[in-house]
């Protein structure tokens, strides 16, 4: 069984690639965005909540993020293994899944990291945001202030997991294809 963490800023195209790897190695493809999306989408106490910091570009808040995504977990009791994308995003994320992983007897297998400079990846969320109808895609300041959030409170796990020798860095710049080929290399390597 493999969990794999895929890691990196904003529009660094997590959610593309998971697309791809999870059927690639048969992963549950866990997207906290996206479940939060959801959430939103149906009008949901969660969705409520996490409206009111995902539209200013600001992080959920850990408790009510924690608790998301471990229900999740239980919710996929036969996984092969885990594609956590978006997950964690701070340190007391990476803390909390290390742990509720060991009451399983699972760990993180790798944290993937998607490498790109800020100003392509700041085009691409303003493009996405044309057609997404995504709050936090839209505006240029509230695209910034994900990077400042980024930068803040998830750029730190980079050392946590290298402190595990868990962390490998690709460049996510090219096509879709190509990067996909990148994390393969590294994910068949494991
Ligand atoms: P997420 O949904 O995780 O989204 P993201 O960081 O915007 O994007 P991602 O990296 O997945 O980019 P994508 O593939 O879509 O988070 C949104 C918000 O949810 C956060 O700001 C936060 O508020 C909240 N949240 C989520 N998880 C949380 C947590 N753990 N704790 C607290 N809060 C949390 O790609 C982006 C664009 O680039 C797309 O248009 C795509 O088509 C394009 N693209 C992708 N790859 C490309 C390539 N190789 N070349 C050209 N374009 C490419």
């Amino acid at each position: 069984m493999i969990n794999i963490v895929l890691f990196g800023k904003p529009g660094a195209g997590k959610g593309t690639q998971a697309e791809f790897l999870k059927e690639k190695y048969n992963l549950t493809h866990l997207s906290t965005g996206d479940i939060f999306r959801y959430n939103i989408k149906n009008n949901t106490d969660l969705g409520q909540l996490a409206k009111t910091f995902m539209d200013k570009g600001d992080l959920v808040p850990d408790e009510v993020t924690i608790q998301m995504l471990q229900s999740e977990v239980d919710k996929n009791p036969q996984s092969a293994g885990f594609l956590f994308d978006g997950f964690p995003r701070t340190l007391a994320q990476a803390a909390a899944l290390d742990k509720f992983l060991e009451t399983k007897d699972q760990s993180i297998t790798a944290t993937v990291a998607l490498e790109a400079d800020d100003e392509i990846l700041v085009a691409r969320l303003l493009e996405r945001g044309k057609t997404s109808g995504r709050p936090d895609d839209q505006d240029e300041e509230k695209i910034r202030n994900r990077y400042q959030e980024y930068n803040e409170k998830t750029a730190p796990l980079m050392d946590y997991y290298k402190a595990q020798e868990k962390f490998h860095a690709v460049n996510g710049i090219g096509s879709i294809e190509e990067v996909t080929k990148r994390l393969s290399k590294v994910i068949d390597n494991l």
